[in-house]
């Protein structure tokens, strides 16, 4: 597990710093959408990531957000986002990752989430208290609903947003804060090292969440992901300390 772990922080690494070296450049836009973009360089990063890995893994396959590579029904399967937060990687917001999974059969093994502007690197694998930068991550032990700081996700469509907005404007007065800061993987990694006491978001992907979900789980938090039967291959996910009682 150990060299998994080490190749995934290399690849996350090595797509960041493309990320880092491009940010507030001009991009290459290849879709528009009311309330997403995809850029040109979410390919070049997934690009790289993929070489990196299955280079070291040939046998390994690869399902990513900006497409899939190998034999996706092999045992070791790569979940990647190549930079999320892209919305907020082009207008030069300073909050966006690389995300990476392994999942082995049915179970995430590895999770390295990493921001390349603040250089933090979230990286864990089952069984073990996982790390940001090198030093051991808790999720936060703050109970009362009305003291907690969550994150709260919109994700993407006017159908997601519907979905969505409620939730906010019902949670708003519960806690002290929501925040919206537009990557998803982000939020879970905030989760696991206690800045955010939970995340919601209804209407995500699993590339979005599967890094996040292993360093939630293993810095002490739980993670409720249900696939959404009304959004294809979308999930609804509530990430806390385990110990908050959102009471959706
Ligand atoms: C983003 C997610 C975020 C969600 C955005 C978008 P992307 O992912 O991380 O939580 O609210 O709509 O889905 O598209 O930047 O990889």
């Amino acid at each position: 597990m150990k060299h998994y772990l080490d190749t995934a922080e290399e690849a996350a690494r090595g797509a960041g710093k493309l990320l880092r070296q491009n940010f507030r450049r001009q991009q290459r836009v290849n879709a528009v959408a009311a309330h997403d973009l995809k850029l040109e360089i979410d390919i070049q990063a997934q690009e790289l990531i993929t070489k990196l890995l299955l280079e070291e893994f040939p046998e390994h396959a690869l399902y990513g957000e900006e497409g899939v590579a190998g034999d996706q029904s092999t045992e070791h399967q790569w979940i990647v986002d190549p930079l999320d937060g892209t919305v907020n990687y082009f207008y030069g917001i300073p909050h966006f990752c690389v995300s990476i999974a392994l999942r082995l059969r049915n179970e995430i093994m590895i999770g390295v989430i990493y921001d390349p502007i603040r250089e933090e690197m979230w990286s864990g694998q089952k069984g073990e208290v996982p790390k940001l930068n090198g030093h051991p991550v808790h999720v936060s032990d703050r109970a009362d609903l009305t003291e907690a700081v969550i994150s709260v996700g919109l994700a993407k469509t006017g159908e997601t947003i519907n979905a969505n907005f409620p939730l906010l404007q019902e949670m708003i007065h519960r806690v002290r804060k929501c925040r919206i800061l537009g990557s998803a993987a982000l939020d879970m990694a905030y989760v696991a090292c206690g800045r955010f006491d939970a995340y919601i978001e209804q209407g995500i992907s699993l590339w979005d969440i599967a890094a996040g979900w292993l360093l939630v789980e293993n810095a002490g938090g739980t993670v409720d992901l249900r696939p959404r039967d009304d959004m294809k291959d979308k999930y609804s996910i509530v990430a806390s300390n385990g110990v908050i009682d959102l009471k959706l």
